[in-house]
Protein backbone atom coordinates (compact mmCIF):
# COMPACT_ATOMS: atom_id res chain seq x y z
CA UNK A 1 0.00 0.00 0.00
CA UNK A 2 1.71 3.27 -1.29
CA UNK A 3 0.03 6.13 1.44
CA UNK A 4 0.48 10.04 0.20
CA UNK A 5 0.65 11.89 3.32
CA UNK A 6 0.53 15.54 3.37
CA UNK A 7 0.42 18.27 5.80
CA UNK A 8 1.33 22.20 6.10
CA UNK A 9 4.42 23.01 5.10
CA UNK A 10 4.80 26.74 3.84
CA UNK A 11 1.35 27.07 5.56
CA UNK A 12 2.98 26.58 8.93
CA UNK A 13 5.04 24.27 10.78
CA UNK A 14 3.35 24.46 14.55
CA UNK A 15 2.55 20.79 13.64
CA UNK A 16 5.66 19.38 12.72
CA UNK A 17 6.02 17.01 15.79
CA UNK A 18 2.43 15.43 14.93
CA UNK A 19 3.31 14.89 11.18
CA UNK A 20 5.89 12.84 12.18
CA UNK A 21 4.27 10.78 14.98
CA UNK A 22 1.33 9.96 12.22
CA UNK A 23 4.47 9.20 9.47
CA UNK A 24 5.78 6.29 11.87
CA UNK A 25 2.43 5.14 13.06
CA UNK A 26 1.64 4.59 9.03
CA UNK A 27 4.33 2.99 8.28
CA UNK A 28 2.89 -0.47 9.85
CA UNK A 29 0.32 0.03 7.12
CA UNK A 30 2.58 0.71 3.89
CA UNK A 31 4.87 2.37 2.60
CA UNK A 32 4.88 6.30 3.18
CA UNK A 33 5.82 8.45 -0.38
CA UNK A 34 5.93 11.72 1.64
CA UNK A 35 8.37 11.12 4.68
CA UNK A 36 9.86 14.36 4.30
CA UNK A 37 7.08 16.27 5.59
CA UNK A 38 7.34 15.04 9.38
CA UNK A 39 11.26 16.56 8.97
CA UNK A 40 11.37 19.35 11.61
CA UNK A 41 14.04 20.97 9.45
CA UNK A 42 12.33 21.23 6.12
CA UNK A 43 11.88 24.75 6.04
CA UNK A 44 15.54 25.25 6.82
CA UNK A 45 16.73 23.01 3.63
CA UNK A 46 13.78 25.01 1.28
CA UNK A 47 15.64 26.01 -1.50
CA UNK A 48 12.91 28.37 -3.93
CA UNK A 49 14.37 27.35 -7.02
CA UNK A 50 13.10 24.03 -6.22
CA UNK A 51 9.81 24.78 -6.60
CA UNK A 52 9.13 23.52 -9.90
CA UNK A 53 10.25 20.16 -9.22
CA UNK A 54 8.30 19.64 -6.10
CA UNK A 55 5.03 20.25 -7.78
CA UNK A 56 6.14 17.85 -10.19
CA UNK A 57 7.71 15.25 -7.75
CA UNK A 58 4.43 15.64 -5.62
CA UNK A 59 1.79 15.49 -8.19
CA UNK A 60 3.90 12.11 -9.24
CA UNK A 61 3.26 10.76 -5.83
CA UNK A 62 -0.20 11.47 -5.77
CA UNK A 63 -0.61 9.74 -8.93
CA UNK A 64 1.42 6.82 -7.77
CA UNK A 65 -0.29 6.83 -4.43
CA UNK A 66 -3.11 4.09 -2.71
CA UNK A 67 -4.48 6.70 -0.47
CA UNK A 68 -4.10 9.98 1.00
CA UNK A 69 -3.85 10.77 5.02
CA UNK A 70 -3.72 14.40 4.82
CA UNK A 71 -3.47 16.38 8.78
CA UNK A 72 -5.60 19.33 7.95
CA UNK A 73 -5.83 21.05 11.19
CA UNK A 74 -3.44 23.99 9.95
CA UNK A 75 -4.85 24.94 6.85
CA UNK A 76 -2.28 24.78 3.48
CA UNK A 77 -2.57 25.57 0.28
CA UNK A 78 -0.73 22.91 -1.09
CA UNK A 79 -2.54 20.52 1.07
CA UNK A 80 -6.10 21.76 -0.24
CA UNK A 81 -4.44 21.68 -3.36
CA UNK A 82 -3.21 18.01 -3.43
CA UNK A 83 -6.23 16.71 -1.70
CA UNK A 84 -8.65 18.29 -5.00
CA UNK A 85 -6.14 17.02 -7.07
CA UNK A 86 -6.52 13.15 -5.46
CA UNK A 87 -9.97 13.73 -5.53
CA UNK A 88 -10.29 14.20 -9.08
CA UNK A 89 -8.31 10.61 -9.38
CA UNK A 90 -10.60 8.71 -7.37
CA UNK A 91 -7.81 8.49 -4.55
CA UNK A 92 -9.49 7.43 -1.16
CA UNK A 93 -8.85 10.16 1.40
CA UNK A 94 -8.92 10.85 5.27
CA UNK A 95 -8.31 14.22 6.56
CA UNK A 96 -7.30 14.14 10.29
CA UNK A 97 -8.17 17.03 12.06
CA UNK A 98 -7.91 18.13 15.82
CA UNK A 99 -10.10 19.97 17.43
CA UNK A 100 -8.39 23.49 18.48
CA UNK A 101 -9.09 26.65 19.91
CA UNK A 102 -9.37 29.50 16.71
CA UNK A 103 -9.15 26.32 14.07
CA UNK A 104 -12.04 25.49 11.76
CA UNK A 105 -11.60 23.43 8.64
CA UNK A 106 -12.81 24.54 5.23
CA UNK A 107 -15.77 23.72 4.34
CA UNK A 108 -14.91 22.73 1.11
CA UNK A 109 -12.98 19.14 2.93
CA UNK A 110 -15.69 18.98 6.06
CA UNK A 111 -18.68 19.53 3.17
CA UNK A 112 -17.38 17.13 0.62
CA UNK A 113 -18.21 13.36 1.02
CA UNK A 114 -15.55 12.35 -0.80
CA UNK A 115 -12.97 13.34 2.16
CA UNK A 116 -13.51 11.41 5.34
CA UNK A 117 -12.63 13.70 8.49
CA UNK A 118 -11.66 12.07 11.05
CA UNK A 119 -11.71 14.15 14.36
CA UNK A 120 -8.68 12.99 17.08
CA UNK A 121 -6.18 13.52 19.92
CA UNK A 122 -2.75 13.35 19.50
CA UNK A 123 -2.72 10.80 21.78
CA UNK A 124 -5.55 8.72 19.55
CA UNK A 125 -2.86 8.90 16.51
CA UNK A 126 -2.16 4.97 16.61
CA UNK A 127 -6.30 3.79 17.26
CA UNK A 128 -7.17 6.42 14.79
CA UNK A 129 -4.72 4.83 12.18
CA UNK A 130 -5.88 1.60 12.50
CA UNK A 131 -9.45 2.06 12.25
CA UNK A 132 -8.79 3.43 8.80
CA UNK A 133 -6.30 0.61 7.86
CA UNK A 134 -7.50 -2.67 9.23
C1 LIG B 1 12.94 20.86 0.69
C2 LIG B 1 13.96 21.16 -0.20
C3 LIG B 1 13.45 21.99 -1.12
O1 LIG B 1 12.12 22.23 -0.81
C4 LIG B 1 11.84 21.55 0.27
C5 LIG B 1 10.56 21.49 0.95
N1 LIG B 1 9.36 21.79 0.19
C6 LIG B 1 8.48 20.80 -0.08
N2 LIG B 1 8.92 19.53 -0.16
C7 LIG B 1 8.01 18.55 -0.41
N3 LIG B 1 6.67 18.72 -0.51
C8 LIG B 1 6.22 19.98 -0.41
C9 LIG B 1 7.09 21.07 -0.22
N4 LIG B 1 6.37 22.20 -0.15
C10 LIG B 1 5.06 21.81 -0.29
N5 LIG B 1 4.97 20.49 -0.44
C11 LIG B 1 3.71 19.69 -0.54
O2 LIG B 1 2.63 20.57 -0.33
C12 LIG B 1 3.65 18.62 0.55
O3 LIG B 1 3.27 17.39 -0.01
C13 LIG B 1 2.62 19.11 1.57
O4 LIG B 1 1.60 18.15 1.81
C14 LIG B 1 2.02 20.37 0.97
C15 LIG B 1 2.26 21.59 1.85
O5 LIG B 1 1.84 22.77 1.19
P1 LIG B 1 2.17 24.25 1.79
O6 LIG B 1 1.30 25.16 0.97
O7 LIG B 1 1.77 24.24 3.26
O8 LIG B 1 3.63 24.48 1.62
Amino acid sequence: MKIYFAGSIRGGRDDSIVYKKIIDNLKEYGEVLTEHVGNENLLSLEDNNKDEYIYKRDIDLIEKSDVIVAEVTNPSLGVGYEIAYAEKLNKKIFCLYRQLEGKKVSAMITGNSNCKVIHYKEEEISEVLESIFK
